[in-house]
């Protein structure tokens, strides 16, 4: 046994030395382990009792988001948004399948990479989460009484929606932009000509009314990139603030390096002077076409609407609109402080930790301290905004979160570290590895006026040794440390539901109560739906034929139905009578092509089955419902048409 564990010590020292992480080392494991019991203590949510926050984990290429408590690190539920989920039938009912219709289609996949939660005068508020789509240009809204997507609106004009969605303080918009430039409408031009088709894009979509987002504006602006953002507040207010590269326009990464000039920038936007300028009439509408899918509340049924037009705006024809402040080498995250007066840039493949100030920023622009311009764009001095730099931070910084204790934690990707250090000294105050590239990191409302603090959470790239191996494919992973004290400790680490990019985490106070226990009967407008068991029937409409079933413990009604021919498409339009909190029913039949239905007490769902061949095809419900669950089950008979 000795030698067994010694040679996984010694094979992970090789694996980790191969791929050239410089941190990660068995001494560094071992120490990490010293605290353990201790750690286990502050981590341990005993059975039966509430863990303290809710954290959204992004699921990155799953499409999906990971509901964790923490500090345990239980995964709750997996939410599907950009995505069919065979656990409760998201994108396989007829009900939610119009949820992922798209100008492109039907799509039940995406990449789904950043959270944020809603806000209430720059707090978290704990209605919505937002999420996007990074491929198919989608923003997503999840409802948190029911943790179910309600709302997905596709974004047009864009192509990589990975900047996106940041929220403003009072959830009046959340922000997104194309990651890459495209030609503006898209069109067939030459990829070569670049520089003179190819156009950026921001989006601002009116966020605060369910059920009724849209785009209010898009700022249409040079091909260049632009990624993280964060919304001002305070001396910032009225601002958002996004990392900007590629001013070179280049097409293509080969020969030409996105990252050949010196500094890139942050471009700040004034939003409020955005919106005058669309009051004073100088935006155009521009035909488009985009799709906005929301959850009708009542029927419980999907609606997918095509729109056709957006107002768009440049910064040429609204004068202050838009400022590039330079920051050294491709900048990646632009993170606001709790105050306002910050903007924090990680230039990922800088040596410094830039830090614009908001109030400089303002003095500058009223003062015209430009360096020169970009496309009309002015380009402000490096020094007539910076507050400071954080020197020799370690490697690769990427993302910065914040305590409300006048700290600030930068994720190091290169060093695989989180590094802390004090806002107005920019004094580097502690550092802990973290295993192993970190990416993202997130403080509980770290984003936010009042940050609730107290843990940090890694979300790093590589997993490598840290779990028992699973084959190719690696568990991702999540690190949570402890930053009441002075230094921080590693408290936990917890395997993932796909690839974590970032996540929001909240007070579970702000959520728990709120939560949505079943679907009152006498409220569910379903088109098919029935109230009691004796409004069950079966209706034959051509070739499809509509069965309207009851479920409820412990029984379908009906349960034997004939007159189904091959090559009919079978509807069954299942009805939950439930009205009793944790009593889902599952539906089921032999080939069904459309995975199972899972059905929330009062609720309605329905599942589609073309029948193939002849014979009898048994049903039964999924979901252990009672003792006589195994019991909940019934029979179709198919004949030859
Ligand atoms: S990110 Cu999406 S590639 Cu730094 Cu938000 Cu990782
Ligand atoms: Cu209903 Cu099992």
């Amino acid at each position: 046994m000795p030698s067994l564990s010694r040679n996984r010590l010694i094979l992970g020292a090789a694996l980790l030395g191969a791929v050239g992480i410089g941190y990660a080392c068995a001494g560094n494991r071992t120490s990490s382990l010293a605290g353990g019991a201790g750690n286990a203590q502050r981590t341990y949510v005993a059975p039966g009792e509430y863990d303290e926050l809710y954290a959204f984990l992004s699921g990155g290429f799953s499409g999906q988001v990971g509901v964790y408590g923490i500090p345990s690190g239980r995964l709750l539920k997996v939410i599907p948004v950009f995505s069919q989920n065979a656990e409760n039938g998201w994108g396989y009912s007829e009900e939610t399948k119009p949820m992922l219709e798209t100008s492109y289609g039907f799509i039940p996949w995406d990449d789904l990479h950043h959270t944020a939660l809603s806000q209430t005068n720059g707090e978290d508020d704990g209605r919505w989460l937002f999420v996007n789509g990074n491929n198919t240009p989608r923003v997503a809204r999840v409802d948190l009484t029911t943790f179910e997507t309600s709302e997905i609106l596709e974004i047009p004009n864009a192509a990589g929606n990975h900047a996106s969605p940041f929220v403003t303080e009072n959830t009046e918009y959340i922000v997104s932009s194309t990651r890459f430039s495209i030609p503006v409408p898209n069109r067939d031009v030459p990829i070569a000509e670049y520089k003179a088709q190819f156009r950026g894009q921001i989006s601002f979509i009116t966020a605060d009314q369910p059920g009724k987002m849209d785009i209010a504006f898009q700022l249409i602006v040079p091909g260049f990139n632009y990624d993280l953002a964060r919304a001002g507040k305070g001396p910032s207010a009225g601002w958002m603030f996004f990392s900007s590269y590629n001013t070179e326009q280049a097409n293509t990464l080969l020969e030409v390096n996105a990252s050949q000039n010196d500094k890139d920038y942050i471009a700040a936007v004034n939003y409020r002077a955005a919106e005058a300028c669309v009051r004073q009439g100088k935006g155009r509408r521009a035909q488009v076409d985009y799709r906005h899918n929301h959850m009708d509340e009542f029927t419980r049924t999907a609606v997918s609407e095509r729109k056709t037009s957006v107002l768009q705006i440049t910064p040429a024809d609204c004068q202050g609109v838009m400022y590039f402040l330079p920051t050294p080498k491709s900048p990646h995250g632009a993170d606001v402080d709790p105050s306002g007066e910050y903007i924090v840039a990680g230039g990922k493949l800088a040596s410094v930790i830039p830090v614009h100030s908001a109030t400089k920023m303002l003095a500058a622009i009223e003062a015209k301290e430009f360096e020169g311009e970009l496309e009309g764009i002015p380009v402000l001095k490096y020094n007539a905004t910076l507050a400071g730099e954080v020197k020799e931070p370690g490697l690769g910084p990427l993302h910065t979160e914040f305590d409300g204790q006048g700290y600030a934690y930068t994720s190091m990707f290169l060093s695989s570290e989180i590094v802390k250090w004090k806002l107005g000294t920019w004094e580097v105050v502690d550092r802990q590895p973290t295993y192993y590239s970190v990416g993202h990191l997130m403080i509980p409302g770290g984003g936010t006026r009042k940050p609730y603090g107290r843990y940090v959470l890694a979300m790093n790239k590589i997993t490598k040794d840290r779990y028992l191996p699973t084959g190719p494919e690696l568990a991702h992973s999540a690190q949570l440390y402890d930053i009441t004290g002075e230094r921080m400790e590693l408290l936990l680490d917890f395997p993932t539901h796909g690839e974590p990019h970032y996540a929001n985490a909240i007070d579970a106070a702000k959520v728990r109560e709120n939560q949505k226990r079943f679907y009152a009967l006498a409220e569910n407008r379903h088109q098919r739906v029935i109230r009691a068991e004796r409004e069950s029937g079966i209706e034959r409409r051509g070739n499809v034929v509509h069965v309207r079933m009851a479920s409820i413990r412990s029984h379908f009604t009906p349960d034997n139905i004939e007159g189904v021919q091959v090559g009919d498409t079978v509807l069954f339009h299942v009805t939950n009578l439930e009205q009793d909190w944790d009593v889902p029913h599952g539906f089921a039949i032999l080939g069904a092509q459309n995975a199972e239905l899972l059905i929330m007490p009062g609720e309605t769902r329905t599942l589609r089955w073309v029948p193939l061949k002849v014979g009898v095809y048994p049903f039964y419900c999924t979901d252990f419902c009672s003792a006589l669950h195994q019991e909940m089950q019934g029979y179709v008979r198919v004949s030859a048409r």
